[in-house]
């Protein structure tokens, strides 16, 4: 029998989190009092009686993840978990919004212990919390524990207006409702306020209506009622559907002027109304940073009791695991995210077909990745069969059959980006998502994220220059390689053949953080002089001068290394001497030691001219060419034409580009 706070120890749960709030953000000078005093009655009614987690042990693979979608209120995140025993002392809150403590502005992943994961820019924590229950689902489903009950873990998210107006968690939550994500909850706080003003000036569409036919089962509910918000969650429990649990709340209750008003969302309230606000809800105001004895003490016998059901379903796992070697030890792997040396080889060996387009020779790599990780799973936004990404194993994930490897997400990008972070984070699962690369714009604010929690998404971008044809200026990616090169955090790999493909995926497994892989629908010829265990360095020399002095270096990437190398040999037989270097990813040849940048781009000779050619914009490439360095580049929109066509037009020939570098410019 689990301990269950009564309406007493909840009421002093919610008391300490409105008053711990009140005073970081006071403290802080800057903050969002509004949603914790709004919502403080449904956070302490989920970690007292609803989360099943171990605070000791905030990684535990079956704990119930929280997450705070709304992040601008994180301080109501932040007074639970030090309230529920996590690693998080009364200090910390003290230093809310202080460089480097454990509070900052918005939650942030790796930064605080209970945090699941990064939010603040609104609506992407729905969508991220979509993808960990996805992948509770799908791993629950490959380890065949759907009986057992070994990770069953569920997915609560408080949510505001501001989330269920971002068109990202309507994707997201159109997806959940069609794959019946019924571990799946979100608290919507709606307090009828969002940071400029009532929402009735901008949000008056019936969220019930629209998501039940999502697929939701949507319940209203008093949102400072302890016995509403209880039943609603524990109906969630039994439901087939995800669950929207509409809690109508009043922002920054208890504040006595402002209340139900926007000038409580984001500013401090003051010493009076922090102290009249404090009076309200009958919190001392001599004490700062209060915190209720009953509710420290309901939480310390808490936590005992999580430690101890921890403990048996670590004896459960045991017994699972005896039973059940083979899956015990890819479980392990895939926590892990262990990439056997075995794979390694075998992917140097594979062979590929000749002058395949390199979004090819990638679907063929993945097959055997896929066949040897079962962690990875790959989905696309509509496009597998153009992007490539479709595995042969496994099938397509479906409404109550999760075991597929094959996400099929719809006409969703931004989703897909955000449900990927989301699967990530679950924790055994290795998302692939794919598009053409110019909708990778649709997805950035999900990139970014990925980047800035360093979590491992490998995102597939095929079609990625103006030379995918036809299709025209819209569809042919032009800024978006300076873009994501911009990214910290963000490893981007653009292969020039079949060897290249294999070392980027080779160094996509093994790299820190995630991984942008850029790749291209045209032929691209197998170079034979490039290198899959040279892409590990971000770049390396595909032909060497032919004379001890140099006139060109010659810096290409993807598709454009078949085009240097070509222009190389014309310039070598007309007397220059070149050296032609493949760069397929800059942020790993950054990283190399200085000495061998030097090396392999002969920055301690004199050389003539520096010349990239990069089917896309120039920006970002003087850093290796210098000020007076030639970019053949891209720097305008294309144009729908046959790709032989636009090379004509945009001097993409070898012809054209030896002349520019004889004349050079
Ligand atoms: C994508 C994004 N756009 C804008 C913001 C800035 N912002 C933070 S909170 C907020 C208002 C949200 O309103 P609501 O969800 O109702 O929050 P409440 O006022 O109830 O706290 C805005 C616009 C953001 N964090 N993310």
């Amino acid at each position: 029998m689990s301990l269950i706070a009564n309406h007493f120890i909840l009421s002093e749960i919610a008391k300490s989190i409105r008053s711990l709030s009140i005073d970081a953000v006071e403290a802080a000078g800057c903050g969002h009092p509004g949603l914790p005093l709004g919502c403080a009655d449904i956070v302490a009614v989920l970690y007292a009686n609803i989360l099943r987690q171990d605070p000791n042990n905030p990684k535990w693979v079956n704990r119930d993840r929280f997450v705070l979608s709304a992040g601008h209120g994180s301080m109501v995140l932040y007074s639970a978990l030090h309230l529920a025993g996590f690693d998080l002392s009364l200090q910390d809150i003290k230093n809310f919004r202080k460089l480097h403590s454990k509070t900052p502005g918005h939650p942030e992943f790796r930064e605080t212990p209970g945090v699941e994961t990064t939010t603040g820019p609104l609506g992407q924590g729905v969508a991220m919390a979509v993808g960990m229950a996805l992948g509770l689902k799908m791993n629950e489903a490959r380890y065949e524990m759907t009986s057992q009950g070994l990770l069953d873990a569920r997915v609560y998210v408080l949510a505001g207006d501001g989330d269920l107006m971002e068109g990202v968690s309507s994707e997201a939550c159109s997806f959940a409702g069609h794959l019946a994500l019924n571990n799946l909850v979100i608290i919507y706080d709606s307090n009828d306020i969002c940071l400029d003003g009532p929402i009735d000036e901008c949000f008056t569409e019936d969220v019930q209506k629209r998501y039940e036919s999502y697929g939701f089962r949507v319940d209203i509910i008093d949102g400072h009622s302890f016995d509403d918000i209880e039943n609603a969650l524990k109906r969630s429990k039994t439901s087939e559907k995800p669950t929207l649990i509409i809690a109508k709340t009043i922002i920054g209750k208890g504040a006595p002027t402002v209340q139900g008003t926007s000038d409580v969302h984001g500013k401090v309230l003051g010493t009076s109304e922090a102290d009249a606000t404090k009076s309200f809800h009958q919190i001392p105001s001599t004490t700062p940073f209060w915190v209720s004895d009953d509710a420290y003490s309901f939480f310390a016998q808490k936590k005992n009791e999580q430690q101890l059901a921890h403990r048996q379903w670590e004896i459960a796992f045991a017994n699972w695991s005896k039973k059940n070697p083979g899956l015990a030890t890819q479980w392990e792997s895939s926590i892990a995210h262990f990439v056997p040396n075995h794979l390694l080889e075998k992917l140097d060996a594979l062979q590929i077909k000749a002058n395949f387009p390199t979004r090819q020779s990638s679907n063929a790599v993945q097959q055997l990745i896929a066949e040897e990780l079962p962690q990875v799973v790959v989905g696309s936004a509509d496009l597998s069969c153009s992007d490539n990404t479709l595995l042969k194993v496994g099938g397509v994930v479906k409404p109550f059959q999760y075991h597929g490897r094959n996400i099929k997400y719809g006409v969703r990008e931004f989703a897909m980006g955000a449900i990927s972070v989301g699967l990530s984070l679950q924790g055994m699962t290795i998302p692939v998502c794919g598009t053409f690369f110019t909708f990778s714009d649709y997805m950035k604010n999900a990139i970014r994220l990925s980047a800035l929690m360093k979590v491992k998404v490998i995102y597939h971008f095929t079609h990625d220059s103006v030379f995918l044809g036809e299709d025209g200026p819209t569809h042919q990616p032009v800024e978006h390689l300076a873009a994501l090169r911009a990214m910290p955090g963000l490893t981007v790999i653009r292969p020039a053949d079949a060897h290249e493909v294999r070392g980027a995926w080779a160094t996509a497994l093994t790299v820190d953080g995630p991984v942008a892989l850029i790749l291209t629908r045209l032929a691209a010829p197998d170079l034979s002089v490039t290198s899959s265990a040279a892409v590990s360095k971000g770049g390396y020399v595909v032909v060497k001068e032919s004379r001890n002095h140099v006139d060109y270096v010659l810096i290409a990437t993807g598709s454009e290394v078949d085009l240097a190398v070509k222009a190389a040999a014309d310039l070598d037989s007309k007397g220059y001497s070149v050296r032609v270097v493949s760069l397929p990813s800059f942020e790993l040849f950054d990283a190399q030691p200085e000495a061998y940048r030097r090396d392999i781009l002969l920055y301690d000779q004199p050389v003539k001219k520096y010349v990239s050619i990069e089917a896309q914009s120039s920006y970002g490439w003087h850093k290796y060419v210098g000020r007076d360095g030639l970019c053949i580049s891209i720097d305008h929109f294309g144009a729908s034409a046959p790709a032989d066509v636009l090379r004509k037009e945009y001097g993409f020939t070898p012809e054209v580009i030896v002349d520019r570098i004889i004349k050079g410019a």
